[in-house]
Formats: C-alpha cells, sequence, structure tokens
C-alpha cells in the first residue's frame, strides 16, 4: 500500500516534470489561494501563497500583510473545509501577538505555506502544522521587554541584606538614580558613619567586596545589573547616579559589605536615620 502510494507520488513528480520541460507557462510565483493538487495526487483544499512583500510599495504591503493575516486565520480556524481546525484560543493569541507586530506577518505566511504545502502532500500532518502555530506566540515575543522603567520609585535602603528591590529596565532606559545624603549608618562597629558615597578613605579592591574595583569604596552604594540572558554588572551608585540599561534586564542595589548583620543606622536622640533611594526616569 505505501509501496502504490509512494510510485504514484513518483510518477505524478514525473508528470509534472515532462509537463513543464514541455510547455512554457507564466513563470509569474503563485500568489493568493491555489492547489497544486494533480488528477493522480490531488489536495485536500488550497494553501495560501502569500505575495513578494519586498517587491511591494509600503501601503500594498501593509494590506497585502492583513490579507495574508486574515487567510491563513481562515484556514486555521476551519473555514476552508479541508478537515483543518487548529485551537481557536491559539489563532486568537496569535493574531494578537500578529496585529501588534504586523511585518512579523510576512515570515509567519511564507512558513505557514510550506506547512500547507507538507500536509495536502501528505508529507506533514495537521498536528506538526498546529505545534508550529502553538510555538509561534512564544518565539514572537521572544526577546521583548515588557516591562520599561516609566515609573518613580522611593525606596528605604535595607543596610543588612544583600542585592535589593529589583527593578526591570527595557533595553536604553535611563534612570536618575539618588540616595539621601544626610542619613548615614557604618559597616562595622569600629567603622566611621557614613552615607551612600562610602568611606571614601577606604577602596575596596579586595575580591570580598561585591565591588572591586577602581571608584568602589567600602559601605557605597552600588548597583548590580542582570540582562536577561544572565550577564552581571556590578557598579558604584554612591549618593547620585546617572544609568542607562545597556541590555533588558533587571537592576538591583545593596551596600558594598563584605558582612551585613553588623551595620547599623546611625541615631541621634529618637531620630534613626534611614537612607531613601529614588530612581527617576529619564526621557
Ligand atoms: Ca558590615
Amino acid at each position: 500500500m505505501a509501496l502504490e502510494k509512494a510510485s504514484v507520488l513518483a510518477l505524478a513528480a514525473l508528470a509534472v516534470t515532462i509537463s513543464c520541460g514541455k510547455k512554457v507557462e507564466s513563470t509569474a510565483p503563485l500568489v493568493g489561494w491555489h492547489s497544486e493538487g494533480t488528477e493522480d495526487a490531488p489536495w485536500a483544499g488550497d494553501c495560501y501563497y502569500p505575495p513578494d512583500y519586498q517587491s511591494m510599495l509600503d501601503t500594498d504591503r501593509k494590506m497585502a500583510r492583513q490579507k495574508s493575516l486574515e487567510a491563513m486565520k481562515s484556514q486555521w480556524l476551519g473555514q476552508k473545509n479541508d478537515g483543518l481546525e487548529f485551537d481557536a484560543t491559539a489563532v486568537d493569541d496569535l493574531e494578537i501577538i500578529l496585529l501588534g507586530r504586523p511585518d512579523r506577518i510576512e515570515e509567519v505566511s511564507v512558513k505557514n505555506l510550506e506547512y500547507c504545502q507538507q500536509y495536502m502532500t501528505g508529507t506533514g500532518s495537521a498536528s506538526s502544522w498546529e505545534d508550529w502555530l502553538r510555538g509561534l506566540a512564544a518565539s514572537l515575543t521572544e526577546g521583548e521587554c515588557n516591562t520599561p522603567l516609566d515609573y518613580q520609585l522611593i525606596q528605604y535602603l535595607d543596610i543588612q541584606t544583600s542585592w535589593q528591590q529589583p527593578i526591570p529596565f527595557c533595553k536604553g532606559n535611563r534612570a536618575e538614580i539618588t540616595a539621601t545624603q544626610s542619613d548615614r549608618y557604618r559597616i562595622s562597629e569600629d567603622s566611621p558613619w557614613i552615607n551612600a558615597d562610602g568611606d571614601e578613605s577606604m577602596p575596596s579592591t579586595s575580591s570580598e567586596y561585591p565591588c572591586n574595583f577602581q571608584g568602589c569604596f567600602a559601605g557605597q552604594l552600588i548597583g548590580r545589573f542582570v540582562t536577561f540572558d544572565g550577564v552581571e554588572t556590578i557598579f558604584p551608585i554612591g549618593t547620585y547616579l546617572r544609568y542607562e540599561a545597556p541590555e533588558h534586564g533587571t537592576f538591583t542595589w545593596t551596600i558594598n559589605d563584605t558582612t551585613y548583620f553588623d551595620n547599623e543606622w546611625h541615631k541621634e536622640g529618637a531620630i534613626t536615620d534611614r537612607t531613601a533611594i529614588t530612581v527617576t526616569p529619564i526621557d
């Protein structure tokens, strides 16, 4: 049975080759709904052939994308009577993503044609086509940053814990980070009272400190940025820093210290200092 089918397909392929050789038909590529099935190897339905987007003018191109999306959607939803019907929720989710990224419709429609042709010729299944469709939502949004820094944040510094207060930044987001100058603390019983600028008489070049290069001081407010890919950068903040995120990632801060348990706030009478940190986005 399988052999018979294979030989029929081989004959069909041969027939196509011969007819192509004999007859010079229009070489214009197919655009729109078409079946390339033959009498011997019929297709269950049509596939949507997207146009050559790159050759189109801007407005036409936008309309062509829209048309392709509508065409694909009608087939995915089972409106073409070709035996195909994908999960409607997955189709809706994908449509929302594509409407927000219309340029991506082009590559999706080209790939979709491949899956359709495979399905119609029996070299691919409806389920592999649907699996691809379901995976598209994730691959189309991969690497995107949906959490830009578009709000001001004011938060007290905790001198007894390490990296704290994760703040998402998208690539290129810029912020001014300030720490109150009058609030003081010390990082051990026998060290001086300092503010977020740290102890400038104590450069922290030892690798025990999280910030251990030139410009880092003991007790200084420092920042850490970890990109989506896990690349970590540590840098001094002090009482003022302008920062621009090099990639999408997460910003945290702490003070530059090797032991956090022995740190204490300065007290005067009933008043205990407490450093406040303000992160203000810059346009
Ligand atoms: Ca300490």
